[in-house]
């Protein structure tokens, strides 16, 4: 790729957010949801603070309409967006011609360049680059962070949890110009990169629960078989409840060569064997046996915290926030154990679900959260509880209003052959209850008024029923 002139595009950004911190405004930062969206802002605020600036950061799960309607509303100076924009060149130019706009992002954009002079897109796509191995969304913000002031070296190793998180180093190493964030990281000894197992749950798992847990590659014979992976396990002379992190080095090679061993007798594919030993990113910044201290379960529980609406908990976890850290834990515990209740309360009360002649309906009032129903669905699914040709939904209360529940269907690949479009049919149902819903084939939501949860199960079923005879004819 054409590095200098790549270069030359994040000097352009960091000058204009530099030239708005200088005049006192405040930067508006906007970055996507998952590990590398919530790196990318948690850099740039950093950057923005260290130069004296004020910021305000969202951490939003997509560009829409509406969001870059409400962001103009706010009538800033200046918008910058992280992991996100590339898509929406257009909208940005159209709805916030009046601010300067900074989009730095690593998707394939829209066009190469913003007609409107104010406008910088900040990408090394258009230069060569491959958006999904040689620089992530963090990676770019850490360019223009870097070009702001020197200092900012030290976010390399939050940088490169981005890029893990966008899983960049997917074939066992790093490429592009993810290889200049290494050195830099190196050079300030904020981070190092071993050749180690690449499994998750270098940190918190015991071995047994790496190896049975692996899906990155597969381990025949062993991943989804916690016995098999502690036989295996003792076989070759290792504790099973050990952590990776507290062998000796002596001690991981011989895991590493066992390991290779077992896919070659398998005749697992040459990649395979590739991806299993190859970069994972430490930082002594942060205690072994930490998530924080190894890049991909750094970026694991970052993804967590995006999904569960706390992505600003997130950054301020890359800020070195111990107090966010510990919040974030506590969300994630609680998050497990509720997803924990909520199959085992699906399990034991299935017999209360509603047999339709197309679809399960299984009404659960409070006993399941309504962020959980979709869990929930594909867990009656999983479980075999029901026939995989018919589709299950699960509604449970609103936690918003009490006079609404909120439903998620799901169904299997099995089921969509028959002709069924649980979104399609969710949208038909919610328009005659006076209710909200769609989504895709396979999985799609609801929301209508309490009282009509007979009326549903009805109309549900008939709709369905339509899809497979339209299908048929
Ligand atoms: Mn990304």
């Amino acid at each position: 790729m054409d590095k200098g002139a790549f270069l030359e595009m994040v000097r352009e950004g960091a000058e204009l957010i530099k030239m708005h911190i200088e005049l006192g405004h405040t930067i508006r930062l906007i970055s996507h949801r998952d590990a590398d969206g919530i790196t990318a802002g948690a850099i740039l605020a950093k950057a923005v603070a260290r130069e004296g600036g004020n910021f305000q950061l969202s951490i939003v799960k997509q560009v829409s309409e509406e969001l870059i309607g409400e962001l103009a509303g706010e009538n800033r100076e200046i918008y910058v967006f992280s992991d996100l924009g590339s898509g929406s060149m257009e909208l940005i130019e159209k709805r916030l011609d009046f601010a300067t706009v900074v989009v730095a992002d690593h998707h394939p954009p829209e066009k190469e360049r913003f007609e409107k002079e104010a406008h910088h897109l900040v990408n090394p796509v258009p230069f060569g680059a491959n958006s999904v191995r040689d620089l992530s969304g963090s990676g770019v913000a850490y360019f223009v962070a870097k070009e702001m002031n020197e200092r900012n070296k030290d976010l390399a190793y939050i940088a490169l949890v981005g890029a893990v998180g966008d899983m960049q180093e997917i074939d066992g190493t790093f490429h592009g110009m993810n290889l200049d964030i290494v050195e830099d990281g190196k050079g300030t000894g904020i981070l190092e990169v071993r050749k180690e197992l690449r499994l998750f749950g270098r940190e918190s798992r015991p071995l047994y629960q790496m190896l049975a847990y692996s899906t990155n590659p597969e381990l025949p014979e062993i991943t989804g078989d916690e016995r098999k992976a502690i036989e295996w396990l003792r076989s070759k002379g290792f504790d099973p409840e050990i952590h990776y992190w507290q062998l000796r080095e002596e001690e991981k090679r011989k895991l590493h060569d066992a390991l290779v061993v077992h896919l070659i007798k398998h005749e697992a594919p040459k990649e395979a064997i590739d991806k299993l030993i190859g970069d994972v990113v430490v930082s002594p910044l942060y205690p072994e046996g930490d998530p924080r201290h190894e890049a991909r379960e750094f970026a694991t529980l970052l993804n967590a915290t995006g999904r569960l609406n706390a992505g600003t908990l997130g950054a301020a976890i890359c800020l070195g926030d111990e107090e966010a850290y510990r919040k974030a834990r506590k969300m994630l515990e609680n998050y497990k154990r509720e997803q924990i209740e909520a199959r085992r309360f699906i399990i034991q009360n299935w017999s209360m679900a509603d047999e339709g002649e197309h679809a399960y309906v299984f009404y659960v009032g409070k006993n399941i959260r309504d962020t959980l129903v979709g869990i929930a669905a594909n867990i009656a699914i999983n479980a075999g509880l029901v026939k995989p040709e018919k589709p299950v939904i699960i509604i449970a209360d609103s936690e918003e209003d009490e006079n609404l529940v909120k439903g998620s269907a799901r169904t299997t690949e099995k089921a969509l052959e028959k002709g069924y479009h649980l979104g399609e049919a969710l949208k038909e149902v919610a328009e005659k209850l006076g209710g909200e819903g769609g989504g895709h084939a396979i999985a799609a939501g609801i929301r209508f008024p309490k009282g009509r949860i007979d009326e549903f199960i009805k109309l549900f079923n008939e709709a369905l029923g339509k899809q497979v005879k339209r299908d048929e004819d």
